[in-house]
């Protein structure tokens, strides 16, 4: 007899393939390549006029960063920041700007310079908290709170730089006359700019950039090029699953190829990444139904089996070919091995959280979090970006990341915890695995409202300092990886920070998908 079968009752996707089809842009043409150029000539001028102005510096550099067009300014920034990072030292006079040293501390530690927090003691009172004479000096306010995201467990100074200033931005930001430092302040207060997603930040901060037009048309003609690009991508990936035809044939699982094409660009955005934004986009599309057939679907007879089936990977066709071709695929086998082990791990861990939901168990938090990390996927992921991004890929680096270093595990941990805090209201409705909010009450007896608390000001909080440790102070046998490690907790952010932003159709996500996949910018005309 057939078993009830449960539902996620997700909602339809509200990206028609057809539709995906019919974005165009005129950013493909090659007029605007040489337009580019003209324009990064343009700023290039701008950046060395501001020799030996360190504040402008300072700012350009946050302006080009911001703008995700830094990395045509690559070489100039490094020199800039190397030169303000041995002055600080050299001359150890201690301006008491609270402006400046904020957004030098914050640029040097974003771009892997090891300052220290004392160069924040002179702004310290004998017992060691901001003095309150600062207060008044928002920009200033500002600029510390973003700094202090860029902390480590165990830095006192920026722990207390982080609960003065979100003090005094939260007191302040209704009185704030200026209105784009007043956007700033709101925007800075929902979420630090450590924690957010390049291209997104980019979009909104073209829209309340008031400083030099010129920066501002190459950031929106990069932006436009990019999006045509992304847009080209987007559209090939949709035929692709069009052809796959795992819509039409498994309705019951989320169909949301949009929104994982979106993920793959909040994690590798650099045009250069098509290659991983594709397969990351594949991967995603397969892991949200595997998801769906274990949290909902599928039956526990039927999730043996297929756990069983993911982890036995077994091939016996090698003897019927040639000896070259042998060899050869024998190393093909063995590095889609070295994925298979990894699925056989995500559909044993989601094996795991389907038989504590059928029996009815109630995990630890300790027990829930040292799976639940797993279960998200998202180390797996991990490995498809380093396979991705890193040519050739040898030995070392994977035993390097067979241990699961804190550079994968922390993100993954956050991602697991923003989504938790954005979908298990509606997937404990639906039936589904206590998440870690229902744990931890279990645990302790609070409220969801505590528990949410504890989540977001202490858990996630305490993961992203251990991350910021693992970018600053680790060795990085993997160049580029910690780069790109830290874009899996802000698309968890850009995601579920307002709820189920993956999963419902129409929420957020619809609106980032606008403004980074469909519509251009329009460019502020070049005489002005
Ligand atoms: C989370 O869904 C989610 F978004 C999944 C599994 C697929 C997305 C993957 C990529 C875009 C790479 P859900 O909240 O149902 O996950 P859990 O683990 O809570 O069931
Ligand atoms: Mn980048
Ligand atoms: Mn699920
Ligand atoms: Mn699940
Ligand atoms: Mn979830």
């Amino acid at each position: 007899m057939e078993e009830a079968r449960r539902s996620g009752n997700y909602g339809r996707s509200i990206w028609d393939h057809d539709y995906v089809q019919s974005l165009t842009t005129p950013y493909t043409d090659k007029k605007y390549v040489e337009q580019a150029e003209k324009l990064k000539r343009q700023v290039q001028i701008i950046i060395d006029e501001t020799e030996n102005h360190t504040l402008e510096q300072l700012e350009l550099i946050d302006n080009l960063q911001r703008f995700h067009i830094s990395h045509h300014f690559e070489d100039s920034i490094k020199k800039i920041l190397g030169d303000i990072y041995r002055d600080e030292f050299d001359d150890g006079k201690h301006v008491q700007h609270l402006h400046v040293t904020s957004l030098k501390f914050r640029l040097l530690r974003q771009n892997g310079f090891l300052v220290p927090q004392e160069v924040f003691g002179s702004f310290l009172d004998k017992e060691g908290n901001f003095k309150e004479c600062f207060a008044g000096d928002v920009k200033g306010v500002l600029s510390l709170y973003e700094a202090s995201f860029l902390s480590v467990e165990g830095e006192r100074i920026l722990d207390s730089a982080k609960k003065f200033s979100t003090r005094h931005l939260t007191e302040k930001v209704k009185q704030i006359e200026d209105a784009i430092l007043a956007e700033k302040v709101r925007h800075a207060l929902e979420l630090p700019l450590h924690w957010r997603v390049h291209k997104l930040e980019a979009r909104w901060f073209m829209n309340i950039y008031n400083g030099d037009p010129i920066l501002l048309q190459l950031a929106a003609l990069d932006f436009n090029m990019v999006q045509a690009i992304y847009q080209d991508e987007l559209k090939q990936l949709s035929r692709w699953h069009k052809e796959t035809g795992l819509a039409d044939k498994l309705g019951f699982a989320r169909d949301r190829l949009p929104e994982c094409y979106l993920w793959a660009v909040g994690y590798t955005p650099e045009v250069r990444f098509g290659y991983p934004r594709e397969f990351m986009t594949k991967i995603a599309v397969m892991i949200t139904i595997i998801d769906d057939i274990y949290d909902v679907y599928g039956t526990m007879d039927e999730l043996e089996l297929f756990t069983d089936t993911v982890e036995r990977w077994d091939i016996n066709a090698l003897e019927r070919l040639p000896g070259y071709m042998r060899i050869s695929f024998l190393a093909l086998f063995n590095c889609a091995n070295e994925l298979a082990y990894k699925w056989a791990e995500l559909c044993r861990a989601y094996y795991k959280e389907a038989q504590w939901f059928h029996s009815g168990y109630r995990p630890s938090t300790n027990e829930y979090i040292n799976l639940a990390w797993v279960s998200i996927i998202f180390m797996n992921n991990f490995f498809h970006g380093y396979f991705c991004i890193t040519n050739p890929i040898n030995t070392k680096d994977l035993h390097f990341l067979e241990q699961y270093p804190g550079i994968i595990r922390w993100p993954a941990t956050v991602l697991r915890l923003a989504d938790d805090l954005g979908t298990s209201s509606a997937e404990i409705k639906r039936g589904d695995v206590p998440k870690y909010i229902q744990c931890y009450m279990h645990e302790t007896g609070c409220s969801e409202e505590d528990a949410r608390e504890h989540i977001k000001k202490d858990l996630i909080d305490g993961l992203l300092k251990k991350m910021n440790n693992e970018i600053l102070f680790m060795d990085k046998p993997i160049e580029n990886f910690q780069a790109i490690a830290m874009n899996l907790a802000r698309i968890g952010f850009s995601f579920y920070q307002f709820g189920d932003g993956f999963g419902a159709p129409d929420s957020d996500t619809k609106t980032y998908m606008v403004s980074l996949l469909v519509e251009p910018i329009p460019i502020p005309s070049p005489r002005s």
